[in-house]
């Protein structure tokens, strides 16, 4: 299915800023500041973003009231890191209805591939591709090697598999985490295919870093990226908002 992208957007490119970090790490990455997600909305709607993603419950209580122009992606399903088991299973905690009432523009959802789990995460989400496609809203998959299973979830190799396990089952973007070169995750783009791909941010980086790994991912053949840390965690998020839209659009702005 092919959901509407152009919600999520611009001139075909995506910049996401990612905000379930509260749910997959604890508060531990947040600041005084950026604990607020008031503070973190202003970032979003202000800063060049084409999507913020928020779990069910900032979504419900922080933007469908608010005034918000950025557009919203919701998180179906979640996880802590206190369970510490070697596969993980993210369960579903929000459907797609639930979701539009948020004021949703597109969903996600993250598939650990690998686990010993994987099966019960493909079948969740052909239901949300289902539902997804009826509400004609796009759907974001977070396509994440991870278990006992998966040797090295860093393997370039098995980002491709997991790119092109995106593609088969249908997702409209899928975010994977960048290879660390730019031959092998053109490799991951292409087995993709029709699905865009986006990287994930990852944890803060020097600044420098993270532009240079910016330009490679589009230069790969990436739509953009979603990121959350190194941008709410930056002293001036906007500036470097800024900055990673200007490689990701290529003119300034
Ligand atoms: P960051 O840019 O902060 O890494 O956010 C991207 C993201 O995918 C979040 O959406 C998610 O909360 C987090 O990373 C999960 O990362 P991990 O499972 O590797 O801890």
């Amino acid at each position: 299915m092919t959901g509407d992208l152009s919600k999520i957007t611009k001139q075909g490119k995506a910049l996401f800023l990612a905000y379930d970090q509260g749910m997959e790490h604890g508060p531990t990455d947040f600041n005084e500041e950026n604990v607020d997600p008031l503070k973190v909305l202003e970032i979003a709607d202000n800063g060049y973003f084409t999507a913020v993603i928020l779990q069910k419950g900032i979504a419900e209580k922080y933007y469908a009231g608010g005034n918000y122009k950025v557009p919203l992606i919701v998180k179906l399903n979640g996880k802590t890191n206190l369970v510490k088991d070697l596969d993980p299973y993210s369960a579903q905690v929000c459907s797609v209805k639930e979701a539009l009432s948020y004021r949703a523009a597109a969903v996600g959802y993250t598939i650990y591939i690998g686990s010993i789990f994987e099966s019960k995460m493909t079948e969740e989400f052909g239901k949300i591709e289902q539902e997804a496609e009826e509400a004609q809203i796009s759907v974001v998959a977070w396509m994440y090697p991870r278990g006992k299973n998966v040797s090295d979830e860093k393997d370039p190799k098995t980002i491709a598999y997991a790119a092109r396990v995106g593609l088969e089952l249908g997702a409209d973007i899928v975010k994977v985490r960048y290879t660390g070169d730019i031959t092998s995750f053109k490799w991951v783009v292409q087995s993709a295919g029709k699905t865009k791909v986006v990287a994930m941010g990852g944890s803060k980086e020097p600044e420098e870093v993270f532009l240079q790994k910016t330009k490679e991912v589009m230069e790969a053949g990436a739509i953009g990226l979603a990121v959350g840390r190194n941008v709410w965690q930056h002293p001036k998020p906007l500036e470097i908002s800024k900055k990673i839209a200007e490689i990701i659009w290529g003119h300034n702005f």
